[in-house]
Order: C-alpha cells, then structure tokens, then sequence
C-alpha cells in the first residue's frame, strides 16, 4: 500500500486547510482529530484524492513514510503536550513531530528537550495567515533541528505563500526560535491593528466620514507606501452590508484575544524591551472588553465636547496617513528590537532580513514597507534601531510633525488613540537626550540608598540625601 508523506493531526479550521493545501502540492496526506466527526466532514467536502482519513492513532502512524512526519494542528498549550503523549509510545528514533500551532516558545524548548530523549525531532513552527493563508499558502516559520527541517523542507516550500516567486519560508534557528518569531509577529499585528482601528475612529469621529467615505480613504492609501494586507480588508471590511445597513457599525466593541499578544509582551518586560506601542494595543483590547463598565462610565465620567475638522480636512487626512505609517514603522521597530535581543539571549543567530523577506506574503502583517526592512537588515543584520536607519530617519523627519499635530488634536477631543500616542511617546523618549531618569535615581538613592552615577565623574555613589 502507498505510504503517506506527511501526517496532520487537528482537523479544525487551520489543520484541515494545511491538509488540502499539502494535498494540492501533490503529497499523499494522512489525516486524523481526536473527534472522529471532523475527519469525517473534511472527507465528505474534499475533492483530493490524495488525502487518507484515519480513526486510531496507530493506523496514521502505520500509513506513513519513514521518518514520519506528523504535523500538529491542535490548539496550544494543554491539548498539544495531549497529543504528544498520546503519540510518543508509537514513535521511533528520526520520526518528526511539527507543532505548527501557536505554541509559547519556552514550551517549545521544553518539548523539543523531552523528545529528543528518544531521539525524535520537535519543529516549532510558526505558520501565519489564517485559514486563507493554510489553504492557499502561508507564511512559514520553521524552528528546530535543522536536519529535520531539510527534511520537511520541500513540502513548506511547495506550500508556502509565494513573493516574486520566492517561497515565504525561511529556518528561523533551534528548539523554540520559529514560534519565538511567531508570537512577536502577533504582537506586532496587534500594534497594526490598533493603530488602524484608532485611525479609523478619527475619521469616524473627528471627520465625521461615513463608512464608505473611510474605506475609501483607506483604498487611496494603500495604493502607497501604506500598502498592506490589513489596509487592505479593513477596506472591504467597511463596504460589507448586511440588511440594516453597514455590518461594521453591528459588530461589538469587544476586542478578543488568545494570548499571543500577551505573550510578547511579558517577554519584552524580562528583556528589557521598550515595546510599548504593542502593549498598549494589548491593554487597548482588556478595556475593550470591559463593556458594560464602560457604558456606565460614559455616563458619568465627562470630557470635551468633540469639535468637527470641517476646514482643511485633505490637509488633516494627508496627516492621519503620516502619523500612521510612522506609528506603524515604531511599532515594527519595536517588534524587530525584541528579536535581536531575544535571538542575544538563546543564542538563535536570528536573520532579521529573512524574517522580514517572509513576512512579505502569506501572513497577516504583509506590508510593502517590509521591502526596506529587508534591504536594511541585509546591509546591518545588528542595527541597534530601526528607526536610525538612513530611510526610517528621513521618513521620521518628515512625518513626526504630522504624529504630533494629530495626538495632540485627538487627545483634546477625548477619544482615546493609545497606540498613536505611545508611537509619539516613544519617538521623542527615544530621541531625548537628557531624560527625566536622574530624578529616578535620585529617588531610589534617597530612600533606599540604591545608589547612583553621575555624568561628570565615574564611579557609584550614594548621598543621604535629607541630612
Ligand atoms: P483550534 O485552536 O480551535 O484547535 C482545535 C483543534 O484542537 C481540534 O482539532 C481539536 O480536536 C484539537 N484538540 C483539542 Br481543542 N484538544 C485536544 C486534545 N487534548 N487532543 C487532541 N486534539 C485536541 O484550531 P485552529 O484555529 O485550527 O488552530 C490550530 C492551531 O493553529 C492552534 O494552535 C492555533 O493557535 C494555531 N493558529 C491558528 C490560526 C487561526 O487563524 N485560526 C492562525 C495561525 C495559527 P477536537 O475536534 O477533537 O476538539
């Protein structure tokens, strides 16, 4: 009996659409979910004839070529480390498990560590552009043994989204790197995201535009240097109808998340990174959902009174478009600072300007500005920031007027644009000189003689400062 090539366990939305697309590639697919109805349900819709459904575990292993190549679809956390315990008394030395779901890196690491035990391979592997990008190519961020992904190679690149031709996948480094790399990718969509929806809220609010006239803006714009995939829908978004009118102004003001963004930031933190424009995007999602508090402190709470842009509006939107790009470069800025310094620590050897060169189809934070990110790390794979880049800071010098003047107009409007106005916060700390820092010190030395430096002289001193 033909043998398959590659097995996909978790037959939710993303496994089953990895499945086809393997199939598609001309692979025989072994599938199988732990709810045997799943499998069932793929098989009744899929057309491949290449895909073999499975109901017991030991029938997948038994059908698939060796090594065995078994891709994990499942959701992260608990259910993985599940479904690796089911399947390690079936496993052999060289077989290969693939986790390509969200997985926390340091989980990641803990798996890879355990299994290598008896030998066999742990891939974390960061795969991103939903369930369109699984079905009609993603990006993909393979991390691990690098014997193992030469071995899996060829299906990720027949799989993987395609940027002039180039397939978006590229080894990333050992043990958790891939998934390292994923989640600082979430965290940076979250910042993309957030900025875009606070803009949105300022043409909404401020401009007064209806929802066609913001998709519009929105299409203009991501004919420049703003293109991306999320511009992108966020134009199509505003044009959906439903039968009372514009579906967008039905959606809940509850923002969801699954942790990913969360992740990031806690890492930042235990790295010393200054990631504040994702971390407030992810704070930005927990008041959102406090709904109900919210609609009562509406009531109670005052502000301004919101005054209309009426004159000048081409001249405040031509703003909007350069705050935004430039919050937008902060944020990745931010985002690729994190990589190197996490890639210092687990000595991962991080290529930024591949990771950025795969970020350019398939995932969900594809932009065209990702072009220069990738031609700077190319030239400087260990640029201290982003923004001291020769194209970022002449950007910079043209757009932060534009950043300040718009913060500044929206902040007394009292609507709440906490992504753009952590962008501009980080713009001028990072620039500053002389920060306030020295009272800090000052601070902690006087009540808890923790000592301090000073700027004329080495050495640590401490004072009793209220003698
Ligand atoms: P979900 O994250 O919703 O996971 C559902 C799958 O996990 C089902 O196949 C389910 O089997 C299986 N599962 C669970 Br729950 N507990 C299990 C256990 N103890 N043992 C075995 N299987 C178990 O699916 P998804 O949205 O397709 O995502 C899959 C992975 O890809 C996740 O890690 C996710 O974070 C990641 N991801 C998702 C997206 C996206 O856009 N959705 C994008 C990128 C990455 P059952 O049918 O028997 O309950």
């Amino acid at each position: 009996m033909k043998k398959n090539d590659i097995g996909v366990i978790g037959m939710a939305v993303m496994g089953r659409n990895l499945a086809l697309n393997i199939a598609k590639s001309g692979y025989n697919v072994a599938i199988f979910n732990r709810t045997i109805n799943k499998t069932k349900d793929v098989m009744l819709k899929c057309s491949e004839k290449n895909i073999s459904p499975y109901f017991l575990i030991q029938d997948f292993l038994r059908s698939l070529k060796k090594p065995r190549r078994i891709l994990l679809m499942v959701q992260s956390g608990q259910a993985t480390d599940d479904i690796i315990n089911v399947l390690t008394p079936y496993l052999n030395s060289g077989d290969i498990i693939i986790d390509g779901g969200n997985s926390f890196y340091k989980d990641t690491i803990r798996r890879s560590k355990d299994l290598l035990k008896n030998n066999v391979s742990f891939l974390g592997v960061g795969i991103s552009g939903g369930e369109y990008g699984a079905l009609n190519g993603p990006s993909i961020m393979p991390g691990g043994q690098k014997s193992a992904y030469d071995i899996v190679k060829p299906i990720f690149k027949s799989i993987a989204s395609k940027f002039k031709n180039q397939p978006c996948v590229a080894y990333i480094g050992p043990n958790g790197s891939g998934h390292y790399v994923k989640m600082v990718h979430n965290g940076i969509e979250y910042a993309d995201m957030q900025l875009i929806s606070e803009v949105y809220i300022i043409l909404k609010n401020i401009v007064n535009y209806s929802n066609k006239e913001i998709s519009d803006v929105f299409d203009i714009w991501n004919q420049g240097e703003l293109n991306s995939y999320l511009i992108d829908i966020t134009k199509n978004i505003l044009r959906k109808k439903d039968h009372n009118g514009d579906l967008i102004d039905y959606v809940l003001d509850e923002a969801v998340n699954k942790g990913t963004g969360k992740w990031t930031c806690q890492d930042a933190l235990d790295l010393h990174e200054s990631l504040n424009v994702i971390t407030e995007s992810v704070f930005a999602r927990y008041v959102s959902s406090l709904k109900s508090q919210r609609m009562l402190a509406s009531k109670i709470l005052s502000g301004p009174n919101v005054s209309l842009v009426s004159s000048h509006k081409d001249d405040f939107i031509e703003d909007l478009r350069k705050a935004l790009y430039l919050s937008k470069i902060i944020a990745y800025s931010q985002g690729f600072s994190q990589l190197g310094s996490a890639s210092k620590k687990y000595y991962w050897n991080l290529k930024c300007h591949e990771i950025a060169s795969i970020f350019r189809s398939g995932c969900i934070i594809q932009a065209d500005f990702l072009n220069q990110l990738v031609e700077i790390y190319k030239y400087d794979n260990i640029i201290i920031n982003l923004l001291l880049s020769p194209y970022f800071q002449d950007i910079s010098k043209q757009y932060q007027s534009s950043l300040r003047k718009i913060v500044s107009y929206v902040v007394k409007q009292g609507i709440a644009i906490p992504a753009l106005v952590s962008s501009l916060t980080y713009y001028d700390s990072y620039r500053t000189s002389q920060s306030s820092a020295n009272l800090i010190q000052a601070q902690r030395d006087c009540f808890g003689a923790h000592t301090y430096k000073r700027n004329d002289k080495s050495g640590v001193y401490h004072t009793n400062w209220l003698e």
